[in-house]
C-alpha cells in the first residue's frame, strides 16, 4: 500500500505543482485567475479562497496532462516557396519570404509564438531583428517574440541546398486582451527570388513581390511529419536586448 502511495502521490502532486507554478509566474496574463486573488489575499482571506483555488488547480492540471492541448502545431500551415518549383524541386540558392501582419481593428498584438521549419535552412526576422536560425527541416524551431502594437513583419531568408525547398510556419499572435489568432505560411506570404538588402525591415515595401506558391499542407510528401520541440520557445538574443532596453 505504501509503495502504491509513493507512486500515486508524486504522480498527482508533481504535475499539479507544475500547473500551479506556471500560473503563479504567469498571473499577469490571467487577470481573472483565482490564483491571482489567492496570491494577493490577506491571511484571513486565505481559508475562503483555498477551495476555489484547488478547483482551478485541478482544472489546469487536467489541461496540462492532455497532450498537445496548448501546443502549437503545423496543422493549418502550407509548405511555401517561390514560383521556381519544377518537378517538386527548386534551384539551389537563397530566397526571401515576408508576411506583413496588421491586427484586426481594436486588437493590440503583444507577443508571438513562432514554430518554423525550412528545407533546407533559414534565418528568421521579426520587425527587422534577427530572431533565430535553423538548418534541418526535419526538426522545427520555436521562438517567442514581443510584437509592436500595429504592423508587424515576419521575414524568412530560406536556403535550399538541393532538391525540394519549402518554408513551413505557424505564428500564434497573442493580444493584450488575452485572445489569440494564428498566422500560417500560405499564399498570402510574399516571395522573392533575390534577397534585397534590408528586406526584413518594417520600412521595406514587399508589395511588388509575387505571392508565395503553396506546395501542400503539413504532412505532404516529401516532408511528412516534422519533429516539434517539447521545450519552451527560445527567447532570441534580439528579444533579450529588447527586454533590457525597456
Ligand atoms: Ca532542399
Amino acid at each position: 500500500m505504501n509503495t502504491l502511495l509513493c507512486a500515486v502521490i508524486p504522480a498527482i502532486v508533481v504535475p499539479a505543482w507544475g500547473a500551479f507554478a506556471h500560473l503563479a509566474f504567469d498571473v499577469r496574463t490571467l487577470e481573472d485567475s483565482p490564483f491571482r486573488h489567492l496570491l494577493q489575499s490577506t491571511p484571513d482571506e486565505i481559508p475562503r479562497m483555498v477551495p476555489q483555488a484547488i478547483l482551478s488547480l485541478l482544472a489546469f492540471t487536467a489541461l496540462y496532462l492532455v497532450p498537445g492541448v496548448a501546443a502549437l502545431d503545423f496543422g493549418a500551415a502550407q509548405w511555401i516557396w517561390t514560383n521556381e518549383i519544377s518537378g517538386g524541386n527548386a534551384p539551389v540558392g537563397t530566397r526571401a519570404f515576408r508576411k506583413d501582419f496588421t491586427p484586426p481593428l481594436g486588437k493590440t498584438p503583444v507577443e508571438a509564438n513562432i514554430l518554423i521549419a525550412v528545407d533546407n535552412g533559414f534565418t528568421l526576422y521579426v520587425n527587422g531583428g534577427e530572431i533565430g536560425t535553423g538548418g534541418d527541416w526535419r526538426y522545427a524551431e520555436s521562438f517567442c517574440v514581443a510584437l509592436r502594437p500595429c504592423l508587424n513583419v515576419f521575414a524568412v531568408t530560406g536556403v535550399n541546398t538541393g532538391g525540394p525547398a519549402g518554408v513551413l510556419a505557424t505564428i500564434q499572435i497573442t493580444y493584450d486582451d488575452g485572445s489569440t489568432s494564428t498566422v500560417v505560411s500560405d499564399t498570402t506570404w510574399r516571395a522573392s527570388t533575390t534577397v534585397p538588402a534590408g528586406y526584413e525591415q518594417l520600412s521595406f515595401d514587399a508589395n511588388r513581390w509575387t505571392p508565395a506558391i503553396a506546395q501542400g499542407g503539413y504532412g505532404v510528401s516529401p516532408w511528412g511529419q516534422i519533429a516539434i520541440p517539447s521545450t519552451p520557445p527560445v527567447l532570441s538574443p534580439y528579444q533579450r536586448q529588447l527586454d533590457l532596453d525597456e
